[in-house]
């Protein structure tokens, strides 16, 4: 009888375990194999229970010339989902990235004036963006129902010129983003698919710590990792170091202390072998530092 009892407390514990330790995992695989060239609301549909698509206008993109990318979110049955709960500050996060990582976008409808009730009720949010380069973009968007964060991603052709550069391998892990240099370390020495990794930033000024860095929207950090190839997003979130590790629930509610620093970790799964680029996100002095580093998935 207490044996069968430590049993089952063993098998809870390892499933939810395992589930809370995989959910960027498992939104990746949610959102693969969806990604449309040109997509005038073609649907991303998944397990989820929601079928997010973007449009844009004009519907071919041409490099420098201003255009608008709709995100348009519906249930099954194709009805606009009207009670999206904002989360980490905004109701739709859009995340924009070339492939030659050299250009990245971090962006949400809120940024252009207040969010309408014509787009709540048709659940139609659109950012307004310059494609500085022609080439393949990531467009990734982040948004939560009822509490759960849904991440999906598609793929954008842009037209005209200048070309973007070809993908440089820069495993480069010492960088300066503005004022700061920040040291970037896996503390693994290979990263291997499905292993969830550590990923650690430091950051300095002039050669001291820096202990003021600041949450931007709700997070130490704002991650988003893009493979190489640009099939997989994931969005996740910085740690500091010493506080009480959060599950996917309570980032909708995250407390961040006003100053931290100079360390902030990041716990991820890779879902699979490749390249990716990794772009941080942190507050800093009022402004935010956009840093960005590569990894190589084994
Ligand atoms: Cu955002």
């Amino acid at each position: 009888m207490n044996n069968r009892f430590i049993r089952i407390v063993f098998v809870v514990l390892f499933v939810f375990g395992l589930t809370g330790r995989n959910h960027v995992f498992a939104e990746t695989v949610g959102g693969k194999g969806h990604q449309h060239e040109n997509m005038q609301y073609m649907p991303s549909m998944s397990e989820e229970e929601t079928v997010a698509s973007i449009k844009t206008e004009p519907e071919h993109i041409t490099a420098g010339t201003p255009a608008t990318i709709v995100s348009s979110i519906k249930d099954r049955q194709e009805r606009p989902i009207t009670d999206l709960t904002v989360h980490h500050d905004r109701l739709v996060h859009v995340v924009i990235a070339s492939q030659d990582f050299s250009v990245f976008a971090h962006i949400h409808p809120e940024d252009f004036g207040s969010v309408t009730s014509e787009m709540k009720k048709t659940a139609q949010y659109p950012v307004k963006y310059t494609f500085p380069k022609a080439g393949r973009y990531i467009v990734g968007i982040d948004y939560a129902v009822k509490e759960r964060p849904v991440s999906k991603h598609f793929s954008v052709h842009v037209a005209g010129g200048p070309e973007m550069g070809s993908p440089k391998k820069d495993m480069e892990r010492e960088k300066r983003f503005g004022d700061l240099d920040v040291r970037f370390s896996p503390v693994q020495e290979h990263i291997t698919a499905g292993k969830e990794v550590k990923l650690s930033y430091l950051f300095r000024k002039n050669g001291k710590a820096v202990t003021d860095l600041e949450p931007y929207l709700s997070a130490p950090m704002h991650l988003a990792i893009i493979s190489g190839d640009l099939t997989r997003f994931m969005h996740t979130h910085g740690e500091i170091p010493g506080e009480a590790p959060m599950g996917h629930a309570e980032h909708m509610h995250m407390t961040v202390p006003k100053q931290f620093g100079p360390q902030i970790d990041v716990h991820v799964v890779f879902p699979a072998k490749g390249l990716y680029q990794i772009f941080g996100q942190v507050g800093y002095q009022g402004k935010v530092i956009l840093t960005s580093f590569m990894v190589e998935v084994e």
